[in-house]
Order: C-alpha cells, then structure tokens, then sequence
C-alpha cells in the first residue's frame, strides 16, 4: 500500500476525530497548508493551484465547523492577494502569515478565559456538555483565580468527550461530576447548577448555535429551569456563509459509534453529531471581543469577515 501524503494523513486524522474540537481541526489544517507551501514548485501559480486542492480536502474532511472553511478561506485569500510575488517572496509572506494566523487562535482563546472567567462566580456549579477547549479555559482560570467551582459533565455520548472534560478537570484539581446524557435535567435541579457553559461548532448569523448533538436538550432545560445558557466561542466560529442564507450542514457520523454493524438489521440508526439552539435559548455568546447577545452575531460577522462577505 503507498504510503499516504501528509495532507491526506491530516484529513484522515479529522476525519476518524484523532483531531477534534472546532479551533484545533482549524488551526491544524492551516498548518498542513503551510507545509503545502514547501512542496516541490517550479513556480507561484503552482503553489496556488496545490493551495487550492489542499483547501478542498481539507474543507471536505468535516462538514459542520465552521471555523474549518474560515481559517481554509482565509488563506486562499492570502495566496489570491499574493499570487503575482515570486515564489520564494510568495512562499515567505504565505507561510508567516499562516504562522501569525494560528497564533492569532491562540490569543484569541486565552483573551476568552480572561473574558469568561469573570462571568463566572464564586460556588458557581456550571455544567458543561462534551469536550471544548474553550469552555475548559475558562474554568481552569476560573479555578486559577481562587472561584470555588463545581464543574458538572456530560457523558456526551456516542464518542464520550465528556470523559476528555473529566480527565482536564480532574487534572487541574477542579471538584467534577459525571452524569449520563439524560440526566441533565434531573441534575440541574438536584445538584443546583448556576449556569451551564459550552462550546461552538458554528455560530449562524441570526444568534442560532451549533453545538454537539444534545446541546439543544441541555438549552431548553437551562430555559425552564431558569439557569443562564452560555456560549463561549472565538470569532472564527461565526458563519460568514449563514449570512447569504446558506444553511448549515449538520454532519451524520457513522452509526458504528452507536450500536455494533448488523446488531439491528431492520432498524435505521442515527448518528447526528450536532444540533441547532436557538438563539432565544441563549444568555450570552463570550467571544474575544467581550460578551455580546446572540443577536448581535451579524455584527460581528460583518465586521469580522468583510473580506469574505463583500457586504
Ligand atoms: P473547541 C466539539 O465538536 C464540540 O461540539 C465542542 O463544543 C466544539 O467542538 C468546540 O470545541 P467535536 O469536534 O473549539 O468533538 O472549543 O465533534 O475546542
């Protein structure tokens, strides 16, 4: 068997969630397209075309992040805007500006653990659902400066990613809760939870968030129990394309992570891997631009993704 390139080791990685989470499968595929740009070329508009293709498979390799095709995009912006420079300039100016693009990732979430710590009070017991980087930032600074929280998880089933949340927490030496999916309304009452707090896979231009499947559940529970539903997310997972009215395709994982192949041969399986909450179910959205209301995720989008929207 030929041994595979690097690009496609990194599609497959995304792919079977060797790498997951929303900001790291960004910010890994960008780098993969920085190692594009030391490939063989003989001359810029190669290196273009080999950029294009690389942005396709890697834009294929999960449908409903955004923040995959805005950081792919992003730099085929870049290498457009920077097509006519020799190759090796081209091949510089590309190559820092997909360094400092990363790094920008990297400011962005630790500026949200600042934000999101302060939204987070003393005794506060938050509950989370599956495993984001971002929401685990802000209560490990939350933790750091001296909050005494509870932190409440969800299995996040098929793929477990509440137990990647566990073993975070635990490490930092924050108080930690297990429960099953179903349990969270139950939960909320009896363990008397004061917020709950998740990540973003994509957030749409109307304030609507797409988050891991069972998120909505979480929201309307959050609702009537009269518990603050917030969303913490980088800029990067607003969705320039909801914008123009497309709508968000809500990826179907294999139903092998649900039950074993054949165990149920007349039975259709489902395996949704994320759901749509509406943005009247949300509180707040902690960006690294502050706190804003989902309704004003038009805003952001137009100011963040001009170049994109042409709007
Ligand atoms: P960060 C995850 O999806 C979860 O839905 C999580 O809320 C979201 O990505 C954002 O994660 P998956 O990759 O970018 O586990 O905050 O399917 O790490």
């Amino acid at each position: 068997m030929s041994k595979m390139s690097d690009l496609d080791e990194t599609v497959a990685a995304i792919k079977a969630m060797k790498v997951r989470g929303a900001l790291d499968i960004a910010v890994t595929a960008v780098k993969a397209m920085d190692r594009v740009l030391a490939v063989d070329a003989k001359d810029t508009e190669s290196i273009v075309r080999k950029l294009s293709a690389a942005a396709k498979k890697l834009k294929s390799s999960r449908p409903t992040a955004v923040s995959l095709p805005n950081a792919v995009n992003y730099i085929i912006y870049l290498s457009e805007k920077n097509r006519n420079l020799p190759v090796k300039e081209f091949r510089r100016v590309l190559s820092s500006d997909i360094k400092r693009f990363a790094a920008e990732q990297e400011k962005a979430l630790e500026k949200i653990a600042g934000i999101g710590a302060n939204t987070i009070e003393d005794g506060d017991v938050i509950l989370t659902h599956c495993n984001s980087d971002t929401v685990m930032q802000i209560l490990k600074k939350a933790w750091k400066d001296g909050k005494n929280i509870e932190v409440v998880c969800t299995e996040s089933r098929p793929r477990y990613q509440g137990h990647i949340s566990v073993e975070e927490l635990t490490g930092a030496g924050i108080p930690t809760i297990l429960i099953i999916d179903s349990a969270v309304h139950l939960s909320m009452k009896r363990l008397k939870v004061d917020k709950v707090l998740v990540g973003a896979d994509t957030v749409c231009a109307n304030g609507d968030l797409i988050n891991k499947i069972g998120t909505s559940q979480i929201a309307l529970c959050a609702k009537e129990q009269d518990i603050d539903f917030i969303v913490a997310t980088e800029s990067l997972k607003f969705s320039p394309q909801s914008v123009m009215g497309s709508v968000v395709e809500i990826e179907e994982r294999d139903t092998s992570e649900v039950v074993e192949k054949g165990r149920f041969p007349k039975v259709r399986v489902m395996n949704p891997a994320f759901d749509i909450t509406d943005a009247e179910y949300i509180s707040m959205i902690i960006t690294e631009y502050g706190v804003i209301p989902p309704q004003a995720a038009y805003h952001l989008l137009k100011e963040k993704f001009g170049w994109e929207l042409d709007l």
